[in-house]
């Protein structure tokens, strides 16, 4: 990462001095947002992209305590990180910061520079965390979402769709001949191949659309929200564009393949699974290379 840390800093005190001295101390590295109060705070935090959150603890109406507790009951701040600044020293109070989700404790008067330290310790963690959640859920090669992912979120979907009686398309897509690929042109444009349609994938689905790489050529689309004529038009779609692209390999020649696919609407009251949903979209694709290839199969 880059030796310069950058991150949005919220601080909450009931005290305006408190805050011109942290603002001093952090604002040349960081954005700082504010507020006197803990609602105030939990409205910013809720608005604005933070990355940390120094927080007193004795405050009128709600103490930092309740704010940290509220700020870790919702999904979407959860994860900030949270350093009480207080004058209170008494171990129970210690205790309670942790106890409520806190990450640290710094004890007014503090150490301008301890501060500034402990703050950066603390966003470079949260990088990394969200770098590993990241990368647990990529596919290496081409930057799509992994099998686990796809797995994880596929039954998250189904169960939504279920409950809300929502929409949930699969597409099941797979590279015909892909042996002869590799075995022609070697392992490097069997990769290549792999990169360019998944590029293509990319440029044709919508941002809550679920695109993975289940392993070797296999892929997988999830697609919310959307019924069987929708996904077959994508399917139909990326078969074309498939069909149409050229891969210009590092030795200048020319690559171009097809690909086979599946296609499957979750039916709600008959598919009892999500598994079970996507063996018959895998169904739908054994059935298109039973018959020819390059072709999409419902
Ligand atoms: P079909 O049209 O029936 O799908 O035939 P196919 O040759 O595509 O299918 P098959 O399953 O026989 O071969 C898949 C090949 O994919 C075999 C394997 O070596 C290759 N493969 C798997 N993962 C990768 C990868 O990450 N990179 C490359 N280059 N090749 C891979
Ligand atoms: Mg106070
Ligand atoms: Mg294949
Ligand atoms: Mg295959």
């Amino acid at each position: 990462m880059s030796e310069k840390l950058k991150g949005n800093i919220l601080i909450i005190d009931d005290t305006e001095s408190n805050i011109d001295i942290l603002m001093e101390i952090l604002g040349d590295n960081f954005e700082i947002y504010a507020a006197t109060d803990g609602e105030t705070g939990l409205e910013i935090i809720n608005e604005e992209d933070i990355d940390l959150v120094l927080l007193d603890i004795m405050m009128p109406e709600m103490d930092g305590f309740e704010v940290c507790r509220k700020l870790k009951e919702n999904q979407r701040t959860e994860d900030v990180p949270v350093i009480f600044i207080t004058a209170l020293t008494d171990e129970e109070s210690i205790e309670k910061a942790f106890d409520v989700g806190g990450s640290d404790y710094i004890t007014k008067p503090f150490k301008h520079k301890e501060v500034l330290a402990r703050v950066k310790m603390h966003l470079k963690l949260k990088y990394y965390q969200e770098e590993l959640k990241r990368l647990a859920s990529t596919d290496f090669l081409t930057g799509l979402y992994n099998r686990r992912h796809m797995f994880l979120i596929g039954n998250e979907l189904f169960e939504i769709a279920k409950r809300y009686n929502k929409k949930l398309s699969i597409i099941i897509l797979d590279i015909d001949r892909f042996k002869n690929i590799n075995d022609t042109y070697g392992h490097d444009a069997g990769d290549e191949a792999l990169k360019a349609l998944s590029q293509i994938i990319i440029e044709r689905t919508r941002e809550c659309d679920v695109p993975a790489r289940l392993g070797g050529e296999e892929f997988v689309i999830l697609l919310p929200e959307t019924e069987l004529e929708g996904a077959k038009k994508l399917a139909e779609d990326l078969r074309k564009a498939v069909e149409e692209k050229v891969v210009e390999l590092s030795d200048g020649e020319k690559l171009t393949f097809t690909i086979s696919i599946g296609v499957s609407e979750i039916n709600l009251i008959k598919d009892l699974s999500f598994e079970k949903a996507l063996k018959l979209a895998d169904k739908a694709l054994y059935e298109a290379k039973e018959t020819g290839r390059n072709k999409v199969v419902t």
